[in-house]
Parts: C-alpha cells; sequence; structure tokens
C-alpha cells in the first residue's frame, strides 16, 4: 500500500493546528503509520530539502523549518501521495484553493503549514530520511469500510 510523508511545519505547530491537519487525514480515510514531534537539525533539513539547495530561498527554508519543532508523519492508503498534495493545496498559500490545507490557513509561501511528498520515489527517499524502519504496520477496522 503507498505511503507519504507529511509533514506539519514550525508555524503549523505554533499556530496550534495539529489537530486539525490530522484530522483531515483521518477523515480522509488514511492510515497513521508514523508519527513525530520533533526539532529537527539544520543537517536533517538541508537533506530533505536538498533538490532546492542552489535555489535563492534555501536558507531561509531551512532556518525556518529548524526555528521550532515540527510534527513528521507518515500516512498510507490506495493514493495517498497524490490526495494528500490535493488536501495540502498549491505551494503559495495564496493560491491554493479554499478548503484545502494552505487555501484555508495561509498566506505566505514562505510560512505555507505543511509538507507532502510529491511522488513515489521522493515519498520513499523521505521516509527512509525521517523515519528509517521504525514505522508502526497496524490493522484497522475500517479497511473493510473504505475499500471494496
Ligand atoms: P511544495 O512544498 O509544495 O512541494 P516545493 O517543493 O516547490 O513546494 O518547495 C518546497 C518549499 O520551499 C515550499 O513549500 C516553500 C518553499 N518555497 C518554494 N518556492 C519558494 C519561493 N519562490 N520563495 C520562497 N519559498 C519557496
Ligand atoms: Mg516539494
Amino acid at each position: 500500500m503507498e505511503k507519504s510523508f507529511i509533514m506539519i511545519k514550525p508555524d503549523g505547530v505554533q499556530r496550534g493546528l495539529v489537530g486539525d491537519i490530522i484530522s483531515r487525514f483521518e477523515t480522509k480515510g488514511f492510515k497513521l503509520v508514523g508519527l513525530k514531534q520533533m526539532s529537527v537539525s539544520r543537517d536533517l533539513a538541508e537533506a530533505h530539502y536538498a533538490v532546492h539547495k542552489e535555489r535563492p530561498f534555501f536558507k531561509g527554508l531551512v532556518d525556518y523549518i529548524i526555528s521550532a519543532p515540527v510534527v513528521a508523519m507518515v500516512w498510507e492508503g490506495e493514493g495517498v501521495i497524490a490526495s494528500a498534495r490535493k488536501l495540502i493545496g498549491a505551494t503559495n498559500p495564496l493560491e491554493s484553493e479554499p478548503g484545502t490545507i494552505r487555501g484555508d490557513y495561509g498566506i505566505t509561501i514562505g510560512r505555507n503549514i505543511i509538507h507532502g511528498s510529491d511522488a513515489p520515489e521522493t515519498a520513499q527517499s523521505e521516509i527512509k530520511l525521517w523515519f528509517g524502519d521504525d514505522l508502526c504496520d497496524w490493522e484497522s477496522v475500517m479497511q473493510p469500510w473504505l475499500y471494496e
């Protein structure tokens, strides 16, 4: 079953949005298989955003991610990678649709609340980077009521 790495960024944690964000993934039907609140080292933040390291916003982005704790998660379910990106909304919160997390709660691209993996390969490498093999494999009683 597909898995995606989802991280509530420091602004989402500081603004008290953790419960609401988890609730959106949970009520959609996805299964939580990894969850931890943590302070992020500069090395980890730089590794996570390595693809952007030549971009002008890279240092500011890393400084923001390490500025306060984040909530790192892995969610599992059919199509979870693309679906999570829809739940999250466009990168720039002013362009995100209302009803999405960024559309409902954000204003600027530099404080856009949440990260979600963008493809199967990045999901796999991000899960490895943040959780290693430390995931919780469990059977949800809701499974037969979510899938045919
Ligand atoms: P996403 O987080 O939607 O996958 P991304 O991978 O293009 O977006 O960029 C990673 C993060 O970097 C994004 O959430 C916010 C920040 N970012 C992207 N483009 C930016 C820009 N032009 N100015 C400032 N921050 C930016
Ligand atoms: Mg991205």
